[in-house]
């Protein structure tokens, strides 16, 4: 059962003081066990002070502080490293908005037993979106296909932040490689995996919309989402700047 392994957690935030104390209690009776790692970006907030006052309450909470706000992406790739060195055996990430329920993270974890990579999905068949504006959900889907059509990897959710890898997958991502720092950054991470033949698969879930904080996707970063989505396509087609295979099994 996958209670016994070293389980990290990864939660990047931007003003959430809203969300974070009731997310960590929650996180903590799903999976008790968790080694949660929250990366604040100085939340105007108060959200890394909230995540501070936490410390100690529960058993292994720890929380990383950016300086500024440099993206979802970077912040995540800070915490994975953090998780690698000390030593957990499965590292997950999720939004702390509550879009993603903590009480659907055991699902994800016990799938690994099948994948390298798992993803929490919102388009397969008994996936639901919960609360999103009819543009949103056009803007999302058609990010999917779009990522799809340029990157090929067999996935129907390459953007949903909610997601599982076995140690070694994550240890087959060159993190040097990746430079940039937003929301692309969950697409470049399966692009590398899917190159070096690692198994991804997906469960679905529920999304839900935010009710509380405010939302962090400016128009910038939609036009960003697809232009990077661009870039990757142009970096990785032959292979890309990835070294050899990487064996994970
Ligand atoms: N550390 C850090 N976390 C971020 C940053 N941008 C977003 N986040 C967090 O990443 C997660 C996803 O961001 P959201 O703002 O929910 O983005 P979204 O789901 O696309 O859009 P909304 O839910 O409408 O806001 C949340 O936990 C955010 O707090 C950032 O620049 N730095
Ligand atoms: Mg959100």
């Amino acid at each position: 059962m996958a209670g016994v392994k070293r389980i990290a957690l990864i939660i990047p935030t931007y003003n959430e003081a809203d969300n974070i104390e009731r997310m960590v209690a929650e996180l903590y009776e799903a999976v008790p066990n968790l080694h949660l790692i929250i990366v604040d970006d100085n939340s105007p907030d108060g959200t890394g002070r909230l995540a501070d006052n936490l410390w100690g309450e529960y058993p292994h909470l720890e929380v990383i502080h950016r300086r500024g706000k440099e993206g979802r992406g970077g912040a995540t790739i800070v915490g994975f490293k953090r998780a690698l060195s000390a030593g957990a055996e499965l590292i997950c990430e999720m939004d702390a908005d509550f879009s993603h329920h903590p009480a659907e993270l055991p699902r994800l974890i016990e799938k690994t037993s099948e994948y390298d990579m798992v993803i929490g999905s919102r388009y397969l068949a008994s996936s639901r979106i919960v609360n999103w504006p009819c543009l949103r959900r056009l803007f999302s889907k058609l990010a999917n296909l779009y990522a799809r059509a340029l990157l090929g990897i067999p996935i129907k959710d390459y953007t949903n932040g909610f997601r599982c890898f076995r140690r070694c997958a994550l240890q087959a991502v060159d993190f040097s490689a990746i430079d940039a720092s937003g929301y692309v950054v969950l697409s470049e991470i399966a692009v590398q995996l899917h190159r070096r033949g690692l198994r991804i698969g997906e469960v679905p879930t529920i999304f839900v919309n935010r009710k509380r904080g405010e939302s962090n996707l400016s128009r910038a970063e939609i036009v960003n989402a697809f232009t990077s989505v661009l870039r990757l396509w142009w970096r990785y087609q032959r292979g890309g700047p990835l070294k050899k295979n990487y064996n994970c099994h």
